[in-house]
This record gives C-alpha cells, structure tokens and sequence, in this order.
C-alpha cells in the first residue's frame, strides 16, 4: 500500500560472488531505520565463508529478520561432476515452491517487495505475481551479461551471440556450459532469462561509466523490447563497513600487517576466486612466473572449489623451498582475505585476477589496474568489459578451463612486469576509480539508481 513501511524479504543463492553483493544491498536497506528487512538463510551453507558472511550480517544488523528454509532432499548423483554451488541452485530451485508461504507468512508486517538472486528468477518472479508483492532480481554479473541473460537465445551450434546496442560475443569467449542445452546450467540461464523480463527491475553491481552502451541498450528496449528497469547501484559497500566499531588491529603475519611493511605500489596481488580450481601444474607455472619476476606479491591460493574442504599444503602444491626462495617478497595464504581491503592497500600495484566480476568491480572502484586471467563462465565476458575500459590488461590468448594448454611461467613473468609498469593503464585505472567513486557520491548515477530503487518499494 503507498506510504506503508516496506518489508522487503531478499532470496540469497550459494557461491561467495553471489552472496557478497548481495549483502551488501541488504546492508544498504538495513541501514534505512524506515524499512523492514527480512533474509531467508539456507543451512547450512556450500563454504564456510558463506555461513562466516551471514553471521556477519545478522550480528551487524539485529533489526534483520531471519525466514529460514529447509531444502527438500536432493540427489546431486543426477548431476555427476557439477559444482557443488551450481548443485545448490538447482537444489534451491527445486525448492523454491517453499518459498511461498514464508513471502505470504502473516506474522510480521506483510511482505512488500522481494529481491530475489537471479538464480531463483524464474520460480520466485511467478510467486511474487501470485502474492502480488513487487519482484526485483539482484543480477550478480556484468550488464553485458544481463543482456545476454536477457537475450537468452541459446541454440545448438549456439554461434558467436550479437546483442543489439551492446556487442557480438564470440563463442569461445561464452561460459562454457551454455553450449551445451541440456547442461543444468544452461537450462536455468535459459528460463531465468526468458522470467527476468516479468521483473519490476532489476539491480546490477555496475556503474554507468563503467558500461555506458550495455546499460542504454537494456534501458532503451534495444536488447528485448519492453525490459524492465535496470538499476545500476555499484559498488557498494561492504556489508560490515559502518558497523566495524573499531578497525581491529592486524594481527602480525596478516596479509595486511604485512603489505604495510612494502613499498607503495609494489606488490602484486594474485587471487582467482574461490571457485575455479586452478590445476596444480598451472599453479607451479604461476609460481615460477611471480618468482622470475623480481615483484613482491601475495597470493590468495585456493587448490579445491570449496574453502571447507581445503587441506592442501602449500609446500606440497608449489614444490619444496618455493616459499623459502622467496621469503620476504612475497606470501602466500590460502586463508579467507578481505580482498576489498587489500585492493584499497597503497602496497598493491596490480591484480592478477580470474576476473570474477566482484573482483573487477572491487579493482575498479580501488583504481586498481588488472591483469585479467578469464577461467570459465562470465569471466571472459567480465574480461571484455576491463579491456574496454582500459583500466586493465586482458590475456585473451592464456587458457581457459577445460583447455590443456599450459601457461608458461615465463609468459607470466614478463606481462606482470610489463603491467606493472605500464603509466597508462595505471592513470586509467585511476580515472576509473575516481569515476567509481562518484557514481556512489549524492547525486551520481548509482546514488540515484539505488534512491528510484528504493522509491519503488515505498510505492
Ligand atoms: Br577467495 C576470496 N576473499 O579470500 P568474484 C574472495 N573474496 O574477499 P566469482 C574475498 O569474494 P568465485 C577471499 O573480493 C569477491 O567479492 C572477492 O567474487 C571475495 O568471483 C568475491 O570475483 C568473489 O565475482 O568466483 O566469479 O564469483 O566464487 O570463485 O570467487
């Protein structure tokens, strides 16, 4: 009803790059004293570092409410070889038919609005028209992505993909799965993309300077005639930033304590995300790469695809006396790091970086220069975005998952040196960051995005 006090229930999904984002939203309409703010929670989570950020959440923001939902059993054994968070969607989709007495649950103000993750979609979108409660999707990619979403014209022998007003996407640079129909994923992309369009808008973790030609075209009809509005609200800020009462203190060894001993702009940062599972030969390769150059560096090593069961040893995955070769120059941590933070550290000089699409939002914001190193799914999409925006360095030769080709430690070496030290990348990945910072200032265009969103949901 107009005027009432919203109660707007979001529908989280699995994976860190989903959820990370997403909190960060939910903070942004928790901090607003006049909105009721509920979070349905799955437990327990695919990764620690899920279950971590969610209680982070509930113990920064007691006013948020938690609707708990208990999945149906599930045989992942009809999907051999999935990833476990894809395992989960699909799981949560199976699911979703649960979601619709905790939206209409009469305890509680009523629910006004739904923010469903773009995973869900297409189930939540048809029960939010039943309950006649708004739907607004939170899309956790680029809006180059969103418009292949929203393209959604997949098809045997797929073929390079033309967006209308945004830019043909060759085919290899796809995320591997969808040129496969009867893969999971492509099925949800699929239905997701042809739902999305029943949405009362949608909100994107991008900023129009970063994507001016994909946010018109979607905004213009170009892409597919008639889509919704499309709320480009990046980047926000971490869910916990204004309730860290006091910056704790690193502790000595921390990947923090430690870039404060380094030079300004010294140190290369490697992480590739907690997904992509980096072969171990590849990662040997990356290890004589960083050691061949010369540079400090820290490196967020993950060997597995979920952080709970990641027991490898360092030593056993880089080779014996790697670390004592290059003591003090560089660390290697497997640990869970707040890459926001070390993103913003005067320390770091680049990103060496799978291009997940958080991390090129986090670099972009940070002013901080890329080496994007695509492994699979939107990555090379993401990776499209950094090269046009100049503020990074996009390997498109180097290997993607599923390809045998090794890169060379000494290919690595000599572009880290070379985007180290190159001045225009840097200015531009500096202009980028300033540009970040305005977009989210009073009166820039994520400011104003995130204020219609949010008139929305009093309407
Ligand atoms: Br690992 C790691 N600390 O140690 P992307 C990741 N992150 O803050 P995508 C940390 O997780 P995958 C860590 O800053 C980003 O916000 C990082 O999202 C954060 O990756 C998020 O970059 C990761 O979009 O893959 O594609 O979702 O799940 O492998 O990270």
């Amino acid at each position: 009803g107009s005027g009432a006090r919203p109660h707007v229930m979001f529908i989280p999904s699995a994976g860190m790059g989903h959820l990370l984002p997403f909190l960060r939203v939910i903070a942004a309409l928790a901090r607003h004293d006049d909105v009721d703010v509920s979070v349905v929670t799955v437990l327990p989570t695919v990764s620690a570092a899920e279950a971590d950020h969610l209680a982070g959440l509930f113990a920064a923001f007691p006013r948020v409410r938690r609707a708990d939902l208990h999945l149906l059993p599930f045989d992942a054994s009809e999907f051999p070889g999935h990833d476990p968070f894809l395992l989960r969607w699909e799981a949560l989709r199976r699911s979703a038919h649960l979601l619709r007495p905790l939206i209409a649950c009469g305890a509680a103000p009523r629910v006004s609005a739904i923010v469903t993750d773009v995973t869900l979609a297409s189930h939540v979108i048809p029960i939010s028209k039943e309950l006649n409660v708004q739907c607004h999707v939170h899309f956790i990619s680029c809006a180059t992505m969103l418009s292949l979403l929203a393209k959604a014209e997949l098809g045997p022998g797929v073929g390079d993909v033309d967006i209308p007003g945004v830019r043909r996407i060759p085919e290899s640079y796809l995320p591997q799965p969808l040129r496969d129909l009867n893969n999971v994923f492509t099925k949800q992309f699929i239905d997701n993309g042809r739902e999305i369009i029943n949405a009362d808008g949608i909100l994107v973790n991008t900023f129009d300077a970063l994507e001016p030609a994909a946010l018109a075209a979607l905004r213009d009809g170009k892409v597919v005639p008639g889509f919704p509005p499309v709320n480009a609200i990046g980047p926000l800020d971490s869910h916990t930033a204004s309730t860290a009462n006091a910056k704790q203190s690193e502790p000595a060894g921390s990947p923090v304590a430690w870039l404060g001993e380094q030079p300004a702009r010294s140190v290369v940062y490697v992480a590739f995300g907690n997904r992509s599972a980096v072969s171990r030969d590849q990662l040997r390769q990356i290890a004589a790469g960083l050691e061949a150059s010369g540079c400090r560096f820290l490196w967020v090593l993950k060997t597995t695809t979920v952080d709970k069961d990641d027991n490898t040893e360092v030593e056993d995955v880089l080779g014996c006396g790697f670390l004592e070769r290059v003591r003090g120059r560089g660390l290697v941590t497997k640990a869970w790091v707040d890459q926001e933070a070390l993103l913003k550290h005067p320390a770091v000089g680049l990103f060496l970086s799978h291009s997940g699409w958080n991390s090129v939002v986090e670099a972009a914001a940070a002013g901080m220069p890329l080496l994007a190193w695509p492994r699979g799914g939107d990555q090379r999409v993401n990776a499209m975005v950094v090269a046009s925006g100049g503020f990074g360095v996009w390997m498109e030769h180097w290997s993607w998952d599923g390809e045998d080709r090794l890169v060379t430690g000494e290919e690595i070496r000599e572009k880290v040196k070379e985007v180290m030290s190159d001045a225009a990348v840097r200015v531009r990945a500096m202009k980028t960051g300033e540009e970040a910072a305005k977009a989210v200032a009073e009166g820039g265009t994520s400011y104003r995005s995130m204020q219609e969103f949010i008139g929305k949901l009093r309407a």
